[in-house]
């Protein structure tokens, strides 16, 4: 069948481990959607506004550790979705932005085009600033290296791409993309690396070992876990990395954060005479309320393809060739025996208890032990924060950037490319933002469990800056709203009413349930209280 430029594209995305798409059509982008559709080489899932398909695509990506595909019109549909591709490019993942756009005559008649910026190359540019490749693919006897160039640095370096097809070129003969090429790996300096690396933890009297959002995104997790027990060196997550290692089997710690999580856990980061930080973002969310400075220059931090050293670097370095030359001459330098799993809160009270956040993590925690885990997608807010407190499973959420309104479509998203059902934490503030494409669950047979903290508030700005009204919100009543939408809601007050809730919403899988929990304006999760008043308590101590 001979190529066209959309056919060539659709396949560079399978070959190169894409399973669907996410998009909303318009008139630039209708060629293609046609193509996409007639031709089923990915499946296309619509959804109802774009930064929904943003953040569906982005966590695709997440859950696969591989390509997350967007596809939109030109102006109004892509730069809707501009605030989600930003949080992909800062949380690296590698979501691929495609656009439809102009004609390559449009632009000559002399007329200003509808959706159009100041000029047709506005969007481009715009895209240049939340990406690390781009192409619009204008000559189709360059499109197929445009492609595979772009692609490839998606998945080299984990970060968001942007593809404009100009909609009359959508058709053209095309030749087919190249496969994947893999970067050349030196490994000699994958192995000098690896060896300065063993010799500061075997030196060290507190080696110890913190990883982040990269060991995911590279599908690491299986390699990582097993150099944690060759070198038996208990492993602590960023907040970021949450969720991190849920399958494997390695000494975890627990997640790091700093003087509002676990003791142990911040007390064998904080001192450590060498922290090796593999795939670790340095940010603020991930070590703002860390106790103590932790001394970077004891620090070795494997990112971004380097590893940097406290006076030098190794430049270009993958993350994996890293790990596999460490493996190569890995042995034990841990002092810290086995890393013990953290406890997590069980036993829900059955009683008219009033309900508080933490009971959210406790019901949780309960059903899991009863059914077996579910992958989790969160949203910003005190959610997230309680979702720390339930028992380590996958979880996908914007800890860094913190976009709100990820949560839902990220749902919907996991359970479309996992088939598993998941869990979602979202608050109301989030939920009136996305929470909407819920609605989509029916029309592609999804049932995630969504649990919506609604403390008719945007809690999280509360416990920072306490006082002003504007904080509040009004009452939806969302859990009546969920029937016209396709699914079952149920609203809650008390423990036993929540116990009941998540049980009946397990034996259920028909549709979406919505279990609305009510909570107090003011009260917050202990992890969001400790999290704030260690943010406060460190700005007042910069203030002084
Ligand atoms: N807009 C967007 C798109 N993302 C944001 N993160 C914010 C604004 C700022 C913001 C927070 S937390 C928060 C806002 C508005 C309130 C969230 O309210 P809700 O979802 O109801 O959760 P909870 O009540 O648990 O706080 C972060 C700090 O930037
Ligand atoms: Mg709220």
């Amino acid at each position: 069948m001979q190529q066209i430029l959309a056919t060539s594209l659709l396949h560079a995305l399978r070959d190169r481990g894409a399973d669907r798409i996410f998009g909303i059509p318009g008139d630039f982008v209708l060629p293609f959607f046609r193509v996409i559709e007639e031709s089923g080489i990915l499946p296309l899932h619509t959804l109802s506004h774009e930064p929904g398909v943003g953040y569906a695509a982005d966590a695709v990506g997440r859950i696969h550790s591989a390509l997350g595909v967007a596809v939109v019109t030109y102006g109004a549909g892509a730069l809707n979705m501009v605030n989600a591709v930003a949080q992909a490019y800062a949380e690296k993942s590698p979501l691929v932005v495609i656009s439809g756009g102009p004609g390559m005559q449009e632009g000559q008649a002399g007329l200003f085009l509808h959706h159009q910026v100041k000029n047709l190359t506005s969007q481009y540019r715009i895209f240049r600033e939340l990406t690390c490749d781009q192409a619009i693919l204008d000559d189709p006897a360059r499109a197929p290296g445009q492609i595979a160039r772009v692609l490839d640095n998606a998945l080299k370096l984990s970060r968001p791409v942007y593809i404009e097809i100009p909609r009359d070129l959508t058709h053209a003969p095309c030749a087919p993309v190249a496969d994947f090429s893999p970067a050349a790996v030196d490994m000699q300096a994958a192995r000098a690396c690896a060896a300065e690396v063993m010799d500061r933890l075997k030196a060290a009297r507190n080696p110890a070992l913190l990883v982040g959002v990269e060991i995911r995104r590279y599908d690491l997790e299986e390699k990582l876990s097993r150099l944690c027990r060759s070198l038996s060196l208990p492993v602590a997550t960023t907040f970021m990395g949450h969720g991190l290692l849920a399958a494997q089997d390695c000494p975890l710690l627990g997640t790091y954060l700093g003087s509002a999580g676990d003791e142990d856990v911040a007390r064998s980061i904080e001192q450590a005479d060498a922290l090796l930080m593999l795939g670790v973002i340095v940010s603020d969310t991930n070590f703002g309320v860390s106790g103590r400075n932790i001394d970077m220059r004891n620090a070795i931090h494997a990112f971004d393809r380097e590893v940097a050293f406290a006076y030098h670097r190794y430049p270009d370095l993958p993350l994996e060739a890293l790990i596999d030359a460490l493996q190569e001459i890995a042995e034990p330098v841990g002092r810290a025996g086995k890393g013990r799993s953290p406890a997590f809160a069980r036993g829900l009270p059955d009683d008219d208890t009033p309900l508080q956040p933490s009971h959210v993590a406790m019901a949780v925690n309960d059903l899991f032990a009863e059914h077996g885990r579910m992958p989790i997608a969160s949203d910003i807010g005190d959610c997230l924060f309680t979702g720390l407190e339930i028992e380590n499973t996958e979880f996908v959420a914007p800890g860094y950037y913190a976009s709100m309104g990820f949560g839902v479509p990220a749902g919907l998203a996991l359970q479309a490319a996992t088939g598993r059902r998941p869990l979602v934490l979202v608050g109301d503030g989030a939920f009136q933002m996305t929470g909407w494409e819920i609605g989509n669950c029916r029309k592609y047979g999804l049932s995630p469990i969504v649990v919506l903290f609604n403390n008719r508030s945007w809690e999280m700005l509360r416990a920072f800056q306490p006082g002003p009204r504007y904080h509040d919100l009004d009452d939806w009543h969302y859990a009546d709203l969920a029937a016209s939408l396709g699914g079952r809601g149920v609203r809650v007050r008390s423990c036993g009413e929540l116990k009941a809730a998540l049980e009946a919403a397990w034996q259920d899988d028909s549709c979406f349930q919505l279990i609305e929990v009510m909570l107090d304006r003011g009260m917050t999760s202990g992890m969001l209280s400790r999290f704030a008043g260690a943010v406060k308590k460190i700005s007042a101590l910069k203030d002084e």
